[in-house]
C-alpha cells in the first residue's frame, strides 16, 4: 500500500452528489503514466444495429459511480489503497468515421498499456472492445471471459459491412487477437438469425455457455469452468449490460429476456479473482434508454466489482518492498 495512491473524493467532506463527475470520484488525470489501473471512457457507439445511445453511456457511468465506496463488502478489498487508480477520461472519438474512430480506440488504449496500466473501460457498444484487443493483444492472443446474451461472432451485415458490435469477436480471432480455445461466452440467449448462427464461433474452439446451462449449474460451477478455460495466461474480461436482464437493465441497444440478475452478474465477477486479467470493459449502456439511472448504475457498480479483481491481481504482482 502506498499513501501516494490517488484516492476517491471523501463522501463525508464533500456530497456526492456535488463536484465533477468522475469514475468512482476518483482525480482526472492526464495519462496513465503511474497508475495501475487506469478507468477510461469510450463513448462512440458506430457499431450499433439498431439502438444506438451507447456513445452516452461513460458520462452517466461516471454519474452512477458516485455512489462507489471505497471497500468491497465481501472481499474486504480496498481497492483504492492496493492500487493506483485514476480517471484518465474519454478516449478521442470519431462519431460519424467508423474506421478512423476504431483507430482512435485503439492508439487511446495502446497509450494506457504503453504506460504501463490496466485499462478498465466503459463503452460505448461492443464494437468499441476489438480496437481495445487490438492494443491489449497486439504482442500475443489472449484468453476472454464474455458475459453477453450475444455471442458477436457473426461475419457480415448490410451487405458486406465486417464492423459492427455484432461481429467484434470473429473478427479478434481473425486477427490473431484472441485463442479461441481460451475463450468462454457466458449467458448467451435469445433468437437468432438462422440455426447454424453460432458454428463458427465453437468451431474455432469458443465454449457458449447458454443461459439456459447457466440456470441449471449456478455460477460457482460455472465459473470455475470458465476459469479453467481462461487458464493462467493474459485474459481480457468483456462484460456487456444486456447480460443482464432488461427488467434489472433496460438501457441497452439489444435487451433479451430472461437474463441474469445483477446479483448473479456480482458473483460470478467476483469468481475471476486470481486470473491473470490484462484488460476489461463493461459496455452497451445506453442512457437513452434507461430509467432512473438504473442500467449506468448496474454498469458502475460491475466495474467496481471488476476493479476489486483488478486491484487484487495488481497487488499480487506487485514485488514486496
Ligand atoms: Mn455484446
Amino acid at each position: 500500500m502506498s499513501s501516494n495512491f490517488f484516492q476517491p473524493i471523501d463522501a463525508s467532506a464533500v456530497p456526492r452528489f456535488a463536484g465533477l463527475s468522475t469514475f468512482m470520484r476518483l482525480p482526472a488525470v492526464a495519462s496513465a503514466e503511474g497508475l495501475d489501473i487506469a478507468l477510461v471512457g469510450i463513448p462512440w457507439d458506430g457499431g450499433t444495429t439498431n439502438r444506438a445511445g451507447a456513445r452516452h453511456g461513460p458520462r452517466e457511468i461516471r454519474n452512477q459511480s458516485s455512489l462507489m465506496r471505497r471497500v468491497h463488502h465481501v472481499s474486504g478489498t480496498e481497492p483504492f489503497s492496493i492500487a493506483n487508480v485514476a480517471d484518465v477520461g474519454d478516449l478521442s472519438v470519431n462519431p460519424i468515421n467508423l474506421l478512423d474512430g476504431l483507430k482512435r480506440i485503439e492508439d487511446g488504449i495502446a497509450a494506457i498499456v504503453a504506460a504501463g496500466a490496466i485499462p478498465l473501460a466503459a463503452g460505448g457498444d461492443h464494437l468499441t472492445t476489438l480496437p481495445v484487443l487490438r492494443a491489449v493483444a497486439r504482442d500475443r492472443p489472449v484468453g476472454m471471459i464474455h458475459f453477453d446474451a450475444h455471442s458477436d461472432t457473426n461475419d457480415r451485415y448490410f451487405g458486406d459491412n465486417p464492423y459492427t458490435h455484432g461481429t467484434p469477436f470473429r473478427r479478434a480471432i481473425e486477427e490473431g487477437l484472441l485463442d479461441p480455445k481460451r475463450v468462454v461466452q457466458i449467458g448467451i440467449r435469445g433468437s437468432i438469425y438462422e440455426p447454424g448462427e453460432h458454428d463458427w464461433a465453437v468451431a474455432q474452439g469458443i465454449r457458449i455457455i447458454y443461459m439456459e446451462e447457466f440456470v441449471r449449474r449456478g455460477a460457482a460451477n460455472v465459473m470455475e469452468e470458465a476459469r479453467a478455460i481462461a487458464g493462467t495466461g493474459p485474459t481480457y474480461v468483456t462484460f456487456d449490460i444486456d447480460c443482464i436482464d432488461p427488467s434489472m437493465a433496460p438501457g441497452t441497444g439489444t435487451p433479451e429476456l430472461g437474463g441474469f440478475t445483477t446479483r448473479e452478474a456480482q458473483e460470478m465477477v467476483r469468481l475471476l479473482d486470481g486470473l491473470t486479467i490484462v484488460g476489461a470493459d463493461v459496455v452497451e449502456v445506453a442512457p437513452p434508454f434507461d430509467l432512473g439511472g438504473m442500467t449506468a448504475l448496474a454498469g458502475a457498480t460491475m466495474m467496481f466489482e471488476l476493479l476489486c479483481v483488478l486491484a487484487k491481481s495488481v497487488q499480487g504482482a506487485r514485488a514486496p518492498d
